[in-house]
Order: structure tokens, then C-alpha cells, then sequence
């Protein structure tokens, strides 16, 4: 056998060491969270923090392992390499069956393997375990947005007259537990909200428990992690922990029917267009609430987002488009097409006055005049918003219409 030419094994440590290098720098990386909406290594609330408290031991204990089989294998592979002037027939001594080495390499791994075993079924047990005096959310998928029904009374049903039904944003009160079901109304998703909690997957038919609490208030995103069609990757969640007092306010409010017929011309113009055209899909309770549960809507899911208090939202469209300028941490006015940044319903949230000048008009009318253009959607086959071909005067009418359901 020939020695290897000077060049290639300079090449070849130049590699090696390469290798190592981007792999600590990947994995160095991948702990830093800041400016990573959905890292899933930045805990914000018990849940996630059980997670984090498996994984790190973990990865620890297989970083160890990782490096040792690693070392081993170099230093062996350094230390019997072919050297200069020996003989290339040469073979070595062979050995089998060290019996103390082979009772070790069994009874080793088998011992890492159960103590990670414990702790993942620990950890699975505590995750799955119900918190007494929980908020009880059903959450919906389909495509390609997310339904939240609240059963405040606690009667098990998430129907009732005393419970609440919208979309797109889940509002909690910080540091309460709520005990969210997952289901789907068409296809299989997946319900992710990375800072609370691990995935749950959103099978029509089955009803799967997941458990999330904010340690703060603030605004966690997530993502669909099951490939559901079409706008798969535009199918966002977003979680708004607020304080108790503001949670109170805003279940008060969402409990109420859409306030009076709108006084502004215009806005009253809207509510007929949205009767004639809109209401065959959307529910504003107090005004088709009832009719629908006869005919729903010509959807494969039989549902759209419920409109009754539309603008309490800081995002719209499966949490992809802000519906109101989005606010930086200190207060900050950003820009309104920041979508990194969440829009901020600020004191509509509990019911306050819209101020319209924070609406985010530009992309509401963009989706009125033709949705499936901003969002990949495939209305003719029931899936998503149909572009309804309205006019500019009808768009502008509706948005005024839209911005009196605070
Ligand atoms: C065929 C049923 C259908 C009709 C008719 C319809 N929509 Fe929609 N609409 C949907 C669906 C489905 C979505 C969710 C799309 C998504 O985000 O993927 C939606 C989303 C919306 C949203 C965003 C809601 C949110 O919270 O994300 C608004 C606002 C809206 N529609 C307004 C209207 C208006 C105004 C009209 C009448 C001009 C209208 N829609 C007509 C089905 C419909
Ligand atoms: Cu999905």
C-alpha cells in the first residue's frame, strides 16, 4: 500500500478540523434565541421549561458520549496509521471476547439508556397531567387557520351561550394553566407553540390535550409543523398572554354580541355588502350567529373565522398579515409590513375604541380585493377565501364596516 501523497493528508486534517469547527459554531449558534420567534431553546413558561430541563441533560450526556467515540476513533486511527519504512503486509495481532470490556460496553449504554428513559417518562406523565382549575380552549385547525372555542363555564361543552368562539389568536392570562384540546376540521395539523410548549398533532376526529402557561404576559408565535396543502407555511399561531385584569376585560367583551347597527354611512353601506356577500362564510355574532348553525359555509371545514370582535386582533390570515401597526418592546411604532413583529390590538384588545389610524388598511383592502393573491388558497375547491371580484367602493365600505367590530 502506498503512502498517501503529503498533499491529500494536509487536506485531509485541513477538512477535519473544518468539520469540527462549523459543527461547534452550528451548535454554539443554535443556542443563541434572540431575534428567533420559534427557537424551541428559550422556554417561556412551565411547560416548555419541563422540556428544557430533558433536553439539555441529554444532549449533554450525548455530547459526552458523542465526543468520546469520536476521540477514540482519531486517536486510534493517528496512532496505528501507516508509518514510513513499515511493513504494509503487516498484519495485526488479533483479539476477541475481553470479557470485562464487553460486560462494560453492555451494561454502560443500557444504564444511560434507562436513566433517559426514566426521565422522559416522567416528563411525558407531568406534561400530559391535567392542572386543576385550568382555562379549557378547543383548538381547530383548518386550512389554513386556527379556530379557538373557550368553555368558560365548564360544562364541557365549547358551544354554549356562555362560551366564546374566535380565531387566529389565542389570548391566556399569564401565569394560569390552560388546558388546550387539539382537533382538526379537515386535515391533519399540527399545533406548535415552541416558547410554551412541545408540538400536538390536530387529527380530525381525535380530541389531544396539551398544556400551556406564560410565565409573562407577551406574544408567543408558532407554526403548523404538519404539512396540511396548499398554505401550509402561511398557517401561523399566535398566543397573547395578558394580565388577569385584561383577560377578564377581553372575555367580557368577546361574550358580547357586535354592538349596534354602525352610525357612520359608509360603515352601515358595509354591513350590507358584508350580509349580501360575506355572510355566507363568516359568523358576526348578533347578526347571522343563528342562520349558520343551519347552513354552514360552502367550506370543506364548514368553517371561517368568526368576525364578531375581528378587530381585537393584532393579526389576521392565519397570524401571517399584521392588522394594526406592530409596537417594539419599548413603545416603539415599527413599521406596519414588520411582520416579524406581531401588530398590537393595544387597548382594543379589551374592547376599546379602534383608532383607525394604527389599521394596517393597506393590506386589509389588499385581502378584501383579492385574498388567495396574498395567500395561496384554492376557494373553487373550498379551501380558503374566494377573491368576490368586489368593487373599490364596496372595499372601502367593508374595511369601515370591519372597524367597528372591536
Ligand atoms: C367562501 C367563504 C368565504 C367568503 C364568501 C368570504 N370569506 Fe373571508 N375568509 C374565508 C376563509 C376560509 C378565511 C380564512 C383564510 C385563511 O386565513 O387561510 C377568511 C378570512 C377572512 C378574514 C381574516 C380573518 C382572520 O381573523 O384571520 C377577513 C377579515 C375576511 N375573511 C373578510 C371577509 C369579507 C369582508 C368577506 C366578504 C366580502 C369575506 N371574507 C367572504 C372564507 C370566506
Ligand atoms: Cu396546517
Amino acid at each position: 500500500m502506498q503512502r498517501l501523497p503529503k498533499i491529500v493528508r494536509i487536506l485531509a486534517v485541513i477538512s477535519f478540523t473544518a468539520v469540527v469547527v462549523l459543527f461547534t459554531a452550528l451548535i454554539v449558534n443554535s443556542f443563541q434565541n434572540s431575534g428567533k420567534p420559534l427557537t424551541s431553546l428559550a422556554p417561556e413558561g412551565p411547560s416548555a421549561e419541563s422540556i428544557q430541563k430533558l433536553l439539555v441533560p441529554v444532549t449533554a450526556i450525548a455530547g459526552i458520549v458523542f465526543v468520546l467515540v469520536i476521540g477514540a476513533i482519531v486517536f486510534i486511527t493517528w496512532k496505528f496509521r501507516e508509518r514510513k519504512g513499515s511493513d504494509p503486509d503487516e498484519f495485526p495481532s488479533q483479539i476477541h471476547g475481553v470479557t470485562t470490556l464487553e460486560i462494560g460496553w453492555t451494561i454502560l449504554p443500557a444504564l444511560i439508556l434507562a436513566g433517559i428513559a426514566v426521565g422522559t417518562v416522567m416528563t411525558i406523565i407531568n406534561l400530559n397531567r391535567e392542572e386543576p382549575n385550568s382555562i379549557k380552549v378547543q383548538v381547530a385547525g383548518q386550512q389554513w387557520w386556527w379556530e379557538y372555542r373557550y368553555d368558560l363555564n365548564g360544562d364541557g361543552d365549547f358551544d354554549g351561550p356562555e362560551d366564546i368562539t374566535t380565531a387566529t389568536e389565542l389570548v391566556i392570562p399569564a401565569g394560569k394553566p390552560v388546558q388546550v384540546t387539539t382537533t382538526s376540521n379537515d386535515v391533519i395539523h399540527s399545533f406548535w407553540i415552541p416558547g410554551l410548549n412541545g408540538k400536538k398533532d390536530a387529527v380530525p376526529g381525535l380530541y389531544n390535550p396539551l398544556k400551556l402557561q406564560a410565565d409573562e404576559p407577551g406574544v408567543f408565535r408558532g407554526q403548523c409543523t404538519e404539512f396540511c396543502g396548499l398554505s401550509h407555511a402561511n398557517m401561523r399561531m399566535l398566543v397573547r398572554a395578558v394580565s388577569s385584569s385584561d383577560y377578564d376585560a377581553w372575555v367580557r367583551n368577546q361574550l358580547k354580541d357586535h354592538a349596534a347597527d354602525p352610525t357612520d354611512p359608509v360603515a352601515a353601506e358595509g354591513k350590507k355588502v358584508w350580509q349580501a356577500l360575506c355572510a355566507q362564510c363568516h359568523v358576526i355574532k348578533g347578526i347571522n350567529d343563528v342562520k349558520m348553525k343551519e347552513t354552514p359555509p360552502p367550506l370543506v371545514s364548514g368553517v371561517a373565522p368568526d368576525l364578531t370582535h375581528f378587530m381585537t386582533r393584532g393579526t389576521f390570515a392565519g397570524s401571517i398579515f399584521n392588522l394594526y401597526q406592530p409596537v417594539s418592546s419599548d413603545g416603539q411604532l415599527l413599521p406596519m409590513s414588520d411582520v416579524a413583529a406581531a401588530g398590537d390590538p393595544g387597548a382594543v384588545l379589551t374592547g376599546g375604541p379602534v383608532n383607525t389610524a394604527t389599521v394596517n388598511r393597506v393590506t386589509l383592502e389588499a385581502w378584501l380585493r383579492n385574498a388567495p393573491a396574498l395567500k395561496p388558497m384554492y376557494p373553487q375547491g373550498g379551501r380558503g377565501m374566494p377573491n368576490l371580484n368586489l368593487t373599490e367602493e364596496q372595499i372601502d365600505q367593508l374595511v369601515a364596516f370591519l372597524e367597528t367590530l372591536n
